[in-house]
């Protein structure tokens, strides 16, 4: 049984958003064309507390984009993005929420991050979705959506070290690219063996 992941298409990650990633939008169509391939759509949501310790504004002396060592590891400092009920964190308004079976919300423990659809940043407290996926007998992913590099790359390398059969649409995702984070990211993915179709 094939799932279609939908990763966090939020308003925020568009452009106009608060963290927006250039084309975000462009992909909506794409992806809502797609749904009725898969037996089953899941729709990740990014959900972070105000305050949360990711974004920049909670430390002073750093910038958004900035690289800081937390507890459970490096993390990098963003814009306040998808703060949990504000408009932004709202699913783009053309994204065809209704097909989906589950949204899955992440990231709203103020301390820690959670990029992966899998695992909070520390990469080991689950979020629950591979129980779900088990419990229903789903065993290959696409992936799509935000960002190609971050949260993407890392719901799809916990999925493939997971055992579940990945496939990224690089067509349905759209990159941040800080630094040569793509290139990074897509490297890392196809060493877990996920497909780039
Ligand atoms: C994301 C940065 C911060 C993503 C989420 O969805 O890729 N990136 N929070
Ligand atoms: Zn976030």
């Amino acid at each position: 049984m094939q799932a279609l992941i939908v990763i966090d298409m939020q308003r925020d990650f568009c452009p106009g958003g608060a963290l927006a990633v250039s084309g975000g939008d462009e992909i909506v169509p794409g992806i809502n064309a797609l749904m009725p391939e898969f037996a089953s759509v899941i729709l990740t949501q990014d959900w972070h507390p105000a305050g949360h310790s990711s974004f920049a504004s909670g430390h002073p002396d750093r910038a958004p984009y900035d690289l800081i060592d937390m507890p459970y590891g490096p993390q990098v400092l963003w814009p306040d993005h998808c703060v949990q009920g504000s408009i932004g964190a709202g699913f783009h308004p053309d994204l065809e929420t209704d097909r989906a079976d589950l949204i899955l919300r992440k990231g709203f423990r103020a301390e820690i991050d959670s990029y992966s659809a899998f695992f909070e940043n520390d990469r080991k407290t689950p979020t629950g979705l591979d129980g779900y996926l088990r419990a229903r007998g789903i065993t290959a992913l696409t992936m799509t959506g935000l960002a190609t590099d971050f949260c993407v790359n890392f719901s799809a390398v916990d999925a493939a070290r997971l055992g579940y059969s990945v496939t990224l649409h690089q067509d349905l995702c759209c990159a941040i690219d800080l630094d040569g984070s793509l290139i990074t990211a897509l490297e890392a993915m196809e060493a877990e063996g996920v497909t780039l179709a």
